[in-house]
């Protein structure tokens, strides 16, 4: 019986540089699993607490030796000698431990550290892959990429209200296929936007992060993109936005800064983005409308829901509670799915397991702040969610979860989930 033997938490850096956590579990038989923790920047308000040190002369205040230090001791103490297969009951042991509703005392990166590194250890001991090892034998679909192109809000330091644009190639046959057609676009993206004299350096999740004239010109440079590299708009390649309004949500209004100020009720705003539907080949928004604005949400819901994927982040926060009240109300059509919004492995499956029963979508996703860690891909072959976002085509932490779906299309026999779990 393949037990925890040690479990060693260190502090490392993310894909922005900012401190997040690493951690090894090592097993009796002498097998290590090693994971690690990602960290948003446009996060909602109702994610588990991510434990940082807030002391202003280590790393600004970022470090996380606070959430390295319950690792190394409590957690550790807790864990060591439970049998690693056993998910469920580690999890839960972990969640009792923190004992409250945000995992505030032991923090969620620091749980969710753990829970990781087990899942890993328990695969690689039993020498089957995570997708695998979560999935069973049943799991048999790659899913469709949402590659964020142009990046702008909290991920930018550009005028670009919307967070996130996103190209989804839904219109291959393979994953190889789906990928090679969004690098190409990306590469002609970026000399269309050389040619209009914009930098092309990159934001925090790959995608060119240049000023623009409107929140809408992205999608026209997008758009010729498509075309420049031989590609049909709508037929091989859909469009997808975040624009996590959340971000430019207060005092009951929705706010642009770009071109100029612009404000907006939850209604007008639904109509900005019913012209763009009608204009461009978008098929789903993630966070159209703020987090605590569940009365736009229906609004939003009720219009667009059966033309579009309506995708709740922040308001779902990948909260099974949450997730309940949207089913409920009739929010959203499809949820976000981050496992550092909640903490552990099996409360991310338990969301994603809700939601696939009340016939939600589920989208696997990553965090802005990254690592090299793609724990993530597996994941979505494992619940067979069929979409996944995980930023550009570009920047190492970004293609490392990319890569690894290619490496699973290869030693695997499975489907490539295309439009189908997009189509309404
Ligand atoms: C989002 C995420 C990931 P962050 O809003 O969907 O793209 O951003 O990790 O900054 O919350
Ligand atoms: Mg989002």
């Amino acid at each position: 019986m393949k037990r925890i033997a040690d479990i060693h938490a260190r502090q490392i850096l993310d894909s922005r540089g900012n401190p997040t956590i690493e951690v090894d579990c090592v097993l009796n038989d002498g097998t290590m699993g090693r994971a690690s923790v990602p960290s948003g920047a446009s996060t909602g308000r109702f994610e588990a607490l991510e434990l940082r040190d807030g002391n202003p002369k280590r790393y600004l205040g970022r470090g996380v030796l606070k959430a390295v230090e319950n690792i190394n001791t409590i957690i550790r103490k807790r864990l060591v000698g439970m049998r690693v297969t056993d998910q469920y009951p580690i999890d839960h042991a972990l969640i009792e431990l923190d004992g409250t509703p945000n995992k505030t005392k032991l923090g969620a990166n620091a749980i969710l550290g753990a829970s990781l590194a087990v899942c890993r250890a328990a695969a690689v001991t039993a020498d089957i892959c995570i997708y695998r090892f979560l999935g069973g034998a049943g799991t048999k679909l790659l899913p469709t990429p949402q590659f964020n192109v142009i990046n702008g809000g909290a991920h930018a330091s550009n005028n670009l209200d919307v967070q996130e644009f996103m190209i989804v190639p839904a219109g291959f046959d393979s994953f190889h296929e789906a990928l090679r057609a969004a690098s190409e676009i990306y590469q002609h993206l970026k000399l269309l936007l050389k040619n209009a004299g914009k930098p092309t350096s990159v934001g925090d999740e790959g995608g060119f992060a240049p000023n623009f004239k409107s929140n809408e010109e992205p999608l026209e440079f997008i758009i010729q993109g498509i075309k420049e590299a031989g590609y049909r708009p709508g037929e091989h390649i859909y469009i997808a936005l975040d624009p996590a309004a959340s971000e430019f949500h207060k005092d009951n209004t929705y706010i642009f800064k770009n071109p100029e100020e612009q404000h907006f009720t939850d209604e007008a705003l639904i109509d900005t983005y019913t012209r763009w539907i009608d204009k461009y080949p978008i098929i789903s928004i993630e966070d159209g409308l703020a987090e605590e604005d569940w009365k736009g949400w229906q609004k939003f819901t009720a219009r667009l829901g059966d033309r579009i994927q309506i995708v709740g982040d922040d308001i779902f926060v990948t909260n099974v509670k949450k997730l309940k009240r949207g089913i409920r109300e009739k929010v959203a059509n499809a949820v976000l799915v981050k496992p550092n919004q909640i903490g552990t492995i099996s409360e991310t499956l338990d969301c994603i397991k809700l939601a696939t029963d009340h016939g939600y979508k589920t989208v696997i996703s990553h965090r802005s702040g990254e690592t090299h860690d793609h724990f993530i891909a597996d994941l979505a072959v494992a619940v067979s969610s069929g979409q996944i976002k995980t930023g550009a085509p570009c920047r190492g932490e970004r293609v490392a979860k990319y890569n690894r779906l290619l490496r699973i299309e290869e030693e695997d026999k499975l489907d490539y989930a295309g439009l189908v779990p997009l189509k309404r």
